[in-house]
């Protein structure tokens, strides 16, 4: 079973380099005319300098692995346009954010679908690729493999030699969610105050820090979604691991790019306002954001 790679991010030309290290059969897809070299350091300093197999949507057949290591909101767009050529494909989501899964499961009903959480830590800088983590992927299937055009078992196999260390969860919406209330603090603020997640717990922070976590346990709390009880202690853990990292946001408005704020507060804010939550903090954020974003991005 072919390992088709959506785009040549971060996390693609990591996946991609793992492919060649482990010799998997595999090929990109990018909306460029080639694919770009890549030169990647591997956590463990080992160096590869390659340039992916480049495939293009019309030389799909069916039983394709389709691995989309992309930004929330190019999941829509990239689906969209590959789908004339889709057929029995597995897709594998591994986007931040959420509600993206609902709506390609609305494009594509009767392809088979799962969603994953990557810690891998990765950031590129033109050719040059930094694994700076290895970091496990939680995965779940959203929609059923029947409808896949391999067996269960071996795209399950595969997906643990590309994003290995895998862990699989029968329900994976509440590790989802907590992923998603972490992320709805540190990558904003990040963004906002230009700092590392480390900074975060400076004083200043906490009044703001614990008004969002609220408002986001509340929420939790009326979905019936197990998981955010200790909501600060596991913020402050995480924060705590990735101290001198820079978010996924405060590298994207660093690099004048669009972020992943929709998919992230902007979800929370959809959500809450149809249980009649307020969800004052998380909507401010959502807005400095945006307006952030409008005033870098090229
Ligand atoms: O997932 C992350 C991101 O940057 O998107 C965190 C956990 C915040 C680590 O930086």
């Amino acid at each position: 079973m072919k390992i088709v790679l959506m785009g040549q991010g971060a996390i693609g030309s990591l996946l991609a380099g793992i492919c060649e290290t482990k010799q998997l059969d595999y090929a990109v897809i990018t909306r460029n005319p080639t694919c770009q070299p890549v030169q990647l350091t591997f956590v463990n300093d080992q160096y590869r300098q390659f340039t992916p197999p480049q495939l293009l949507p019309t030389q799909l057949q069916g039983d394709e692995l389709l691995v989309m290591p992309l930004k929330a909101f190019q999941v829509v767009p990239a689906v969209t346009q590959l789908k004339p050529y889709l057929s029995r494909q597995t897709l594998v989501l591994l986007n931040n954010g959420m509600g993206v899964t609902e709506q390609v499961s609305e494009i594509l009903p009767d392809n088979a679908l799962i969603a994953g959480i990557s810690k891998k830590a990765v950031y590129k800088q033109g050719k040059k690729v930094y694994e700076t983590a290895v970091g496990t992927t939680e995965l779940g299937w959203i929609s059923q493999a029947e409808k896949s055009g391999s067996k269960k078992s071996l795209i399950q196999k595969r997906i643990n030699t590309l994003l290995s260390p895998c862990c699989w969860h029968q329900v994976l919406l509440p590790l989802q969610w907590q992923k998603l209330a972490i992320n709805a603090v540190i990558n904003p603020l990040t963004a906002l105050y230009n700092i590392n997640n480390g900074a975060l717990l400076r004083p200043e922070y906490q009044q703001e820090i614990t008004q969002l976590c609220e408002e986001t346990k509340t929420l939790m709390k009326h979905k019936g979604i197990a998981g955010w009880n200790n909501s600060l202690d596991e913020l402050n853990h995480v924060i705590s691991n990735t101290a001198d990292n820079y978010s996924s946001m405060h590298q994207d408005i660093a690099h004048n790019r669009a972020t992943e704020i929709d998919y992230i507060n902007g979800y929370l804010v959809r959500q809450g306002q149809q249980a009649g939550l307020d969800m004052t903090a998380h909507y401010s954020l959502w807005q400095r954001v945006k307006a952030l974003e409008q005033a870098t991005s090229r």
